[in-house]
């Protein structure tokens, strides 16, 4: 797949408790994302990071750091707009999954009907009502359905980003009670440890792809690095054991390069403090390899 493919790196903490992954995008660039997205013939431009203010302030209860996540995620979309103009496809390195709230505000308004994957541990669908946590990271779903802190979900504009119908959830196994009952209420296709166990990643994915490719004119990738399990991807803050393999994952990203559906992607949650060895952060790599297209042989 030959694609010309815009960075932005976020280093955003505030979505979350664990200080760390703000040096995510250091760790996927040290990685070597632009080497081996360059040697698969994708033109490369690194647009560098985007200012993460990280004084500390007094808190705001419901949604921790409001402010500043709001500020950032406005750049971002701003940024990934206009790059998108340009005929970039946007590739988003984290940082935390709030960063997702700008990047699907920025894609949203360049499709009719943008569909999602989100590949993850967590369903990310807590509002600042049901949140347990006040941490906007385990929010960035329900503001792409247009839920939650007006502030998030007005960015760019105040229209719902993606229908429900239109969004899947791959690797699910730890939901709070307002998400699972969001789920149940929307209609949100949600491939838990269960289905993939039970039918294997590749039926999985197959389904994911019929599901979305014939309603969908862009689908947005997002993928937090917790979806994979701890054991293999150990530098995440909020580890759940019992998750998508190495392999299986390297399997779910060929599979869409071969569909080519893809037309934009984040890479979240990489947090090189408690990772080992930069083994996250390379795992980063290899599955952005896949998605554009690395083949084994
Ligand atoms: N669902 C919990 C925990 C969480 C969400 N996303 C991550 N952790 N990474 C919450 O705080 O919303
Ligand atoms: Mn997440
Ligand atoms: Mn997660």
């Amino acid at each position: 797949m030959k694609t010309k493919i815009a960075i932005h790196g976020v280093p955003m903490d505030l979505g979350q408790g664990r200080r760390g992954v703000n040096m995510g995008p250091s760790a996927i660039r040290y990685a070597g994302m632009f080497d081996r997205l360059n040697r698969l013939g994708c033109e490369v431009e690194d647009f560098g990071d985007i200012y993460v203010d990280t004084r500390q302030k007094a808190e705001e209860d419901r949604s921790k750091n409001l402010q500043e996540i709001t500020r950032v995620n406005q750049e971002l979309a701003e940024r990934i707009s206009t790059n998108i103009e340009k005929g970039y496809f946007p590739l988003t390195i984290g940082g935390d999954h709030s960063i997702s709230i700008g990047s699907i505000a920025g894609v949203s308004a360049h499709y009719e009907n943008l569909g999602l994957i989100w590949y993850d541990a967590h369903g990310d669908l807590n509002t600042d009502d049901t949140s347990p946590s006040g941490n906007i990271h385990g929010m960035p779903l329900a503001v792409a359905l247009g839920l939650g802190n007006q502030q998030l979900t007005n960015i760019q504009h105040a229209d719902r980003k993606v229908q429900p119908e239109n969004i899947v959830i791959i690797g699910a196994r730890s939901l709070d009670e307002g998400e699972k009952k969001l789920i149940h209420e929307l209609g949100i296709r949600v491939y838990t440890m269960h289905e993939i166990d039970h039918s294997g990643m590749s039926h999985v994915i197959k389904d994911a792809i019929a599901y979305l490719s014939s309603k969908t004119d862009g689908i947005h990738l997002s993928l937090d690095l917790d979806g994979l399990d701890p054991e293999e991807a150990p530098g995440v803050g909020t580890p759940v054991v019992g998750g998508m393999s190495y392999r299986e994952s390297h399997l779910a990203m060929e599979m869409l390069a071969e569909a080519d559906i893809i037309t934009s992607a984040d890479f979240v949650e990489v947090n090189p403090i408690l990772d080992e060895k930069n083994r996250t952060a390379q795992i980063a790599v290899e599955l952005m390899g896949s998605l554009f297209g690395e083949k084994l042989l």
